[in-house]
């Protein structure tokens, strides 16, 4: 009896409803749908993500339909990571030189098998001329909000994100949604947005900023809004700390590699920890959490996929969990396996898992589609 007051109210609590609806309160259906999707999917399982899966891998670049994760396994990722790093000067390819017209093939082509992709956004320095990391100046957030020396060179820099962002259409016409993750990894101090880089006010108007541009001045509806940090978090206030607010974030997550020094014991102890902090403030606020990067560069662990990352994620109910990319101009740079790869067995048994999510298994479902 208690149990169906309780969802009756909530069911007919607008704050509620607003609460756990996408943050775009003007979001496209096809968006909509997808977040709908997206939180019935975690009743599935967990999607695998893999950055630039499909644009390189070890030893190719750019032949169409590949993916080191398909050599592998037969099958595609189930999230498609993507970087914007360069938009911003309207440039013909990102930081990692891949054509932004390819990225929009390759959105069409995930869009229409039932995938899902995130953008990342390593943007330039607009204040020092340097890039992402440029950590020189402590002013660059405050220069770019309004009233700033460098406003209206970020305004021009968000008109070029949002051209892009607009382009990304099915062969109908219709916006193909997909997941923003900007200003990530905030809680560290190796880009220009991070801690020591600006104020809790001044992250949090960037942040805005972004967000009500985007929405409300280019007119996107086709965005949801991921917030991930660092994996450095003591608990859910510092977790919180630089959080723009519900209205403004339908995902949040945060990234986490293991490092040649530290052994996959650490790796499952900390992504387990952060991801019960983030789990749990996810729940609270009707948002998907997940972990958006993640990885161990060059797999130097035969078994990493079942012993060290499947134990770290699988007691939550996360979105997904995506490594890194497989660089084709980095030698030894890669976090997917490959034909050949001492872990690929093992991430084959990890595909096998009922509880991992990879393409076929979310084009099946059709959950947005
Ligand atoms: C980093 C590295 C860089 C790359 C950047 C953006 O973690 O992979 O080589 O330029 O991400 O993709």
């Amino acid at each position: 009896m208690l149990a169906a007051s309780v969802m009756f109210l909530t069911a007919c609590n607008p704050a509620q409803e607003k609460r756990s609806g996408p943050a775009d309160p003007a979001v496209s259906a096809e968006t909509a749908n997808m977040l709908a999707g997206l939180k019935a999917a975690t009743e599935k399982g967990i999607m695998f993500g893999h950055q630039d899966d499909l644009s390189y891998g070890i030893d190719w670049v750019y032949p169409n339909g590949e993916s080191d994760v398909k050599r592998v396994t037969g099958d595609y990722p189930a999230v498609y990571g993507m970087d914007l790093g360069d938009i911003e000067h309207r440039a013909p390819v990102n930081l990692d030189s891949v054509p932004f017209e390819d990225m929009k093939i390759y959105a069409g082509e995930i869009w229409a098998r039932g995938g899902v992709i995130t953008f990342s956004w390593h943007v330039d320095n607009p204040l020092t001329g340097g890039d992402s990391w440029d950590v020189t100046s402590d002013r660059v957030v405050a220069s770019v909000l309004p009233g700033g020396e460098s406003h209206d060179k970020f305004k021009l820099w968000l008109d070029n994100l949002a051209d892009f962002l607009g382009s990304l259409r099915d062969e109908n016409g219709v916006a193909i949604p997909v997941i923003f993750r900007p200003w990530h990894e905030h809680t560290g101090s190796w880009f220009w947005w991070g801690q020591r880089l600006c104020t809790d006010e001044e992250f949090i108007a960037l942040w805005r900023f972004t967000f009500d541009y985007l929405c409300g001045e280019k007119n996107l509806h086709n965005l949801l809004f991921a917030y991930s940090s660092s994996g450095d978090i003591t608990g859910k206030a510092h977790y919180l700390e630089r959080y723009p607010g519900d209205g403004y974030v339908d995902l949040i997550g945060f990234d986490y590699y293991q490092m040649p020094d530290a052994g996959g014991r650490s790796f499952v102890r900390e992504v387990d920890r952060v991801m019960g902090i983030v789990t749990a403030a996810a729940a609270e606020r009707g948002k998907l959490a997940a972990l958006t990067e993640a990885g161990y560069e060059g797999i130097p662990d035969s078994l990493w996929w079942t012993g060290t990352l499947w134990p770290a994620v699988k007691n939550h109910k996360i979105s997904y969990a995506l490594v890194w990319r497989n660089a084709h101009n980095k030698p030894g740079h890669f976090y997917a396996p490959y034909p050949g790869h001492l872990s690929e067995k093992d991430f084959i048994d990890f595909y096998n898992l009922p509880e991992t999510l990879f393409q076929k298994e979310l084009t099946d479902m059709g959950l947005y589609k």
